[in-house]
């Protein structure tokens, strides 16, 4: 899959992409990722990228030139792009639904705001969504471009080396993780849980099932709407909401 990421803080964005899965399959060639500087795109001496807002007010507006001469290069140098993603905490919020839609093209640039905003004709004509990582403000959209190449390109196949560990992802299911341990078997008074001891793998998925789901119903029960649940978990969340599920861990 290939990503091509346009900002004015361009180590910044190569030092996110440069460890963990992401690395090493940008290495391998399974994500063809391409990091341009907004700058390399303005014609004038002091590569000017912002300006003063019409209108007045404070802050400063990224242009739109050196962003519709970037997304221009990036298409003849790399092809038509399936999506491009303007990062703005304006943008409807991320979620896991589009990374697995994202995850299914084989194209798609992302264009990192600074300042006050971007020219509201980079919105209107260059992007074709406005993505938010969440309702709080950074100062820029670097962070937000990270966020989503990980998310998004974790779930390219080959890309996470144990494809069962992202068909158990939290959220695949729709549900909160479960509780994970690993040895000692006691530690600091505290002991795991003897069904994972068992070695009976049946109650232990069932187990994983009722955590995972007690843990949602307690944390996050708006997820309930959507999560598709089988007969047995739709029970025990009827009981979780009556007693509580005190002692039953
Ligand atoms: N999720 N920011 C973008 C500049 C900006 C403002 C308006 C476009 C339009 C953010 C977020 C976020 C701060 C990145 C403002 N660019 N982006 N920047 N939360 O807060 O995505």
């Amino acid at each position: 899959m290939r990503f091509d990421i346009v900002t004015i803080f361009p180590e910044m964005v190569e030092n996110g992409l440069a460890a963990g899965v992401v690395g090493r399959a940008r290495q391998s060639g399974l994500l063809d990722i391409v990091v341009h500087n907004l700058r390399d795109f303005t014609i004038d001496r002091h590569r000017v990228v912002d300006d003063v807002p019409f209108g007045g007010g404070p802050g400063m507006v990224l242009k739109p030139e050196p962003l519709f001469a970037a997304v221009d290069e990036i298409r003849a140098q790399r092809g038509p792009a399936d999506a491009v993603l303007m990062m703005s905490p304006a943008g409807r919020v991320f979620t896991q639904a589009d990374a697995r839609r994202l995850a299914r093209l084989q194209h798609v640039v992302l264009l990192c705001g600074r300042y006050e905003g971007v020219d509201e004709r980079v919105r209107e004509q260059l992007a074709s969504e406005e993505v938010s990582i969440g309702d709080y403000v950074l100062s820029g959209g670097e962070l937000p471009a990270l966020v989503i190449v990980d998310a998004v390109g974790r779930l390219v196949p080959g890309v996470v080396g144990d494809e069962q560990s992202v068909e158990a992802d939290s959220f695949t299911r729709g549900l909160l993780d479960h509780p994970h341990y690993t040895r000692p078997a006691e530690y600091r008074g505290q002991r795991v849980p003897d069904v994972l001891l068992s070695g009976h793998h049946g109650e232990i998925r069932k187990w994983r099932r009722r955590q995972a789901l007690k843990r949602t119903v307690e944390r996050r029960p708006e997820l309930l709407a959507t999560a598709p649940l089988d007969d047995e978990e739709r029970k025990w969340l009827r009981d979780f909401q009556r007693g509580g599920d005190e002692g039953s861990e």
